[in-house]
């Protein structure tokens, strides 16, 4: 079956629809696309099957894999005519321990390609690949038959990525028009819109990262802002707590060399709970040397932090370098910039501030967000207002009341940070020297949701 066919076939079986339709996000849309109901039509089924070998046949993988449930029967066609194992990320939520998101047989260092049915922000894909990748596979390829997007295809590449899609909104609309199964004027409206989205997803997300994304998904999904800090020297201590607290965090920030009894067990449990307790894992090695060095610091060493921290954070102080050093080549991780420290009589003055900023933005692609502390809600509006829109505000030095201690640390109240605009407040002895850290983590947890909660 040809491209053109293809497409045809698709509006026949309303598969594409032009009209007007609200989107889930509210926008009116002047297409439709829903694949789901194709499986019911071998002939389109094959055809389609037909086409992804004829795209995919040449490139280099070990597996094959469908995101459920639209692309699954079609990626075990697939599968079968190339003769490639298939294997897949179970859809349902998994059940709490530390067994596998994938099911199938597969050895470790596998390559998996991963074919998806349509392709907007790439969220599902990156979702997929970020599991995959969790149980020891490679991932390089992803095969998609509709990119409804027109310039997703930039994005995906930059994150490390290929892109192979077989049909363009664009050629779809060029199809239906040449067949004369849509007007003109719809034509115009359809470019019209994908342009407007375009502008828009320019404006607004393109300075978020999929792991930024994924952190504000969590952050809706566990309705919590709370970064326990747990800054305790012994393994036992650690997990005691940190059992008592993860349900009510989002992010756990660590700082690995405070650690006595440091080991790769420590890691290996660490990412379980993470796993079962669904947060993401911050460490707070303050890297702040030329990008050579840092490099070595970040990826060696006996922490090989970029083995399991999804953030670290940065000091912007050694100029853009360090951004390149620490991450050029590396997909999948972040970082948060010092922007304004905590610390009483810290020189970060406004001009440093509004210069990490920058530098932030520019590095929107491993650069999350910006630590950021203020005595004062007005204050920390103001350094609100400066982030890059889409970048996150991070602010440690929290407490349930305001003070400080005895080596210079500031304490804002929860209250101020988040009516001051903070996305996560970062808590350390204010739930680990507590009598009850878990009653206690769920009141701060629960106190920065009542603000933040309610522009959700
Ligand atoms: O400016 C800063 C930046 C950071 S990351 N001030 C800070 O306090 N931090 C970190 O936040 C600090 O390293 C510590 O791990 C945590 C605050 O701990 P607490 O016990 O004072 O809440």
């Amino acid at each position: 079956m040809t491209k053109d066919l293809f497409i045809l076939k698709l509006h026949d079986i309303g598969a594409v629809k032009f009209g007007e339709f609200t989107l889930k996000s509210g926008y009116k849309s002047p297409f439709y696309f829903d694949l789901r109901d194709m499986i019911s039509y071998p002939e389109l089924l094959d055809g389609i099957a037909d086409l992804l070998v004829e795209d995919i046949k040449n490139l280099d993988f070990d597996y094959i894999s469908g995101v459920p449930y639209t692309a699954l029967p079609i990626a075990t066609l697939v599968a079968d005519m190339l003769n490639k194992p298939l294997i897949y990320i179970r859809k349902e939520e998994k059940a709490y321990g530390t067994k596998n998101d994938v099911i199938g047989k597969y050895e470790k260092g596998g390559k998996v390609l991963i074919i998806d049915d349509l392709v907007t922000t790439g969220e599902s894909l990156f979702e997929t690949a970020d599991k995959f990748k969790k149980a020891g596979l490679k991932v390089v390829d992803f095969s998609v038959i509709i990119d409804r997007s027109n310039h997703i295809e930039y994005y995906i590449n930059k994150l490390g990525y290929k892109l192979h899609s077989l049909i363009s909104l664009n050629k779809i609309t060029d199809v239906l028009h040449e067949n004369n199964r849509i007007t003109n004027d719809h034509v115009l409206r359809i470019k019209e819109f994908t342009k407007n989205i375009y502008d828009q997803s320019k404006s607004e997300k393109s300075l978020q990262n999929h792991l930024t994304n994924l952190l504000k998904e969590k952050i809706k999904k566990k309705k919590s802002n709370l970064v326990l800090s747990l800054d305790v020297d012994n393994q036992k201590e650690f997990f005691e707590i940190l059992g008592k607290t993860a349900e009510h965090i989002v992010m756990l920030k660590t700082h690995v060399d405070i650690l006595n009894d440091f080991n790769e067990k420590f890691i290996e449990k660490l990412k379980e709970y993470a796993l079962k307790y669904d947060f993401m894992i911050f460490e707070d090695r303050k890297f702040a040397d030329i990008g050579n060095t840092v490099r070595k610091q970040y990826l060696g060493g006996i922490y090989k932090i970029k083995n399991w921290a999804d953030f670290i954070t940065v000091h912007a102080t050694p100029g853009e370098g360090i951004i390149q050093g620490l991450f050029d080549g590396l997909t999948g991780k972040s970082s948060f910039l010092l922007a304004k420290m905590s610390s009483k009589g810290n020189l970060m003055n406004e001009t440093y501030t509004r210069n990490v900023f920058n530098m932030g933005e520019k590095h929107h692609e491993v650069v999350s967000g910006y630590i950021c502390h203020a005595n004062g809600k007005e204050e920390l509006r103001k350094l609100k207002n400066k982030i890059p829109k889409g970048q996150l505000m991070l602010m440690p030095g929290v407490k349930l009341q305001a003070g400080q201690d005895t080596t210079g640390q500031q304490y804002t109240t929860v209250e101020d940070a988040m009516e001051g605009g903070a996305d996560l407040i970062i808590v350390g002895r204010g739930i680990i020297e507590a009598e009850n850290p878990e009653a206690t983590a769920k009141e701060y947890r629960e106190r920065a949701w009542r603000v933040y909660g309610l522009d959700v």
